[in-house]
């Protein structure tokens, strides 16, 4: 998206930035979603940097806001390994939830699906509709049964089937519904009966922008959110929010979802991110 690449060139064909450059890069930055605080610090940086060496002050910057924590999936070392895909609807968590399913499964795993979206029949429709194009089966139960028996057996299926991956999606919550998001820590507490979650993973949806940022806290203050799925950075010239995310929250972002099809979708690649942005 080159966000900073206009700046930078800016900055470095005047000895001095004015003022109102430097107010038309913070107008930047806060558009793109990166939020104030880090908005702030690359301001910081870039004036204390001399013109020739502000992009590599700014890089600093940039990386020094991501998390340090690992990006790829925690693997169980004994039974399948569990990931619950949750966030607020429309987000994306169902077609994440197959294209992980699919990723894992081209890498030779074996990957079990599971619709505990049961808050809507068309949701259990969606998901399975995805398993019968990737192949991959779907555990689901009746109309509007509870989530959180489904996890159960499907958690149980996991176990008999002896699967690598148990992949589970969730109804889209409010954040800001506490019932609801005590809910997901029911679904968790069922399905740790028969086996330890791995992985739960935000889903957030990138044009969103700081809207996202608050559903992310509110998520990670009420279950334990152990990475995040970026998804639509395709249609959003606002990317920076990853940022904005991962130096609040210190959640690492795993995965982006960068179209509709079940290929679009791969792992976050930090320095590739950095170098899009600059
Ligand atoms: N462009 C784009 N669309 C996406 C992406 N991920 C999901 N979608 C679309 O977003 C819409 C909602 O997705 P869905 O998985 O049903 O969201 P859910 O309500 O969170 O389960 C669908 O039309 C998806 O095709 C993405 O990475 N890029
Ligand atoms: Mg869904």
């Amino acid at each position: 998206m080159g966000l900073f690449g206009k700046f930078i060139s800016k900055i470095k064909g005047t000895a001095h930035a004015s003022a109102s450059d430097w107010d038309e890069l913070e107008v930047s930055l806060l558009e793109a979603d990166l939020g104030p605080r880090l908005a702030g610090e690359i301001i910081v940086a870039a004036k204390a940097a001399k013109a020739d060496s502000a992009d590599s002050a700014i890089i600093h910057t940039l990386r020094s806001a991501l998390s340090h924590k690992p990006r790829t999936l925690t693997k169980s070392e004994t039974g399948p390994t569990v990931v619950l895909v949750v966030g607020v609807n429309g987000t994306g968590k169902t077609t994440s939830a197959a294209k992980l399913a699919a990723a894992l499964s081209r890498q030779d795993s074996l990957v079990l699906l599971a619709a505990a979206d049961t808050f809507r029949a068309a949701a259990v429709d969606q998901l399975q509709t995805w398993g019968e194009r990737l192949e991959i089966d779907v555990v689901h139960g009746a109309p509007n049964a509870d989530p959180a028996s489904v996890a159960f057996d499907a958690a149980q299926q996991a176990l008999a089937r002896s699967v690598d991956y148990l992949v589970i999606d969730t109804a889209g919550r409010l954040h800001n519904k506490s019932d609801l998001m005590a809910e997901l820590g029911k679904v968790r507490r069922v399905i740790e009966k028969v086996l330890p979650v791995q992985e739960v993973l935000l889903v957030v949806d990138a044009t969103t922008g700081q809207n996202g940022l608050a559903q992310a806290k509110v998520f990670a203050e009420s279950v334990d959110v152990t990475g995040l799925i970026l998804t639509k950075i395709d249609g959003s010239a606002r990317g920076g929010i990853a940022l904005a995310i991962e130096q609040s929250l210190d959640i690492p972002i795993k995965f982006v979802g960068t179209g509709e099809s079940v290929t679009d979708f791969a792992p976050f690649e930090p320095e590739i991110y950095i170098q899009g942005l600059l």
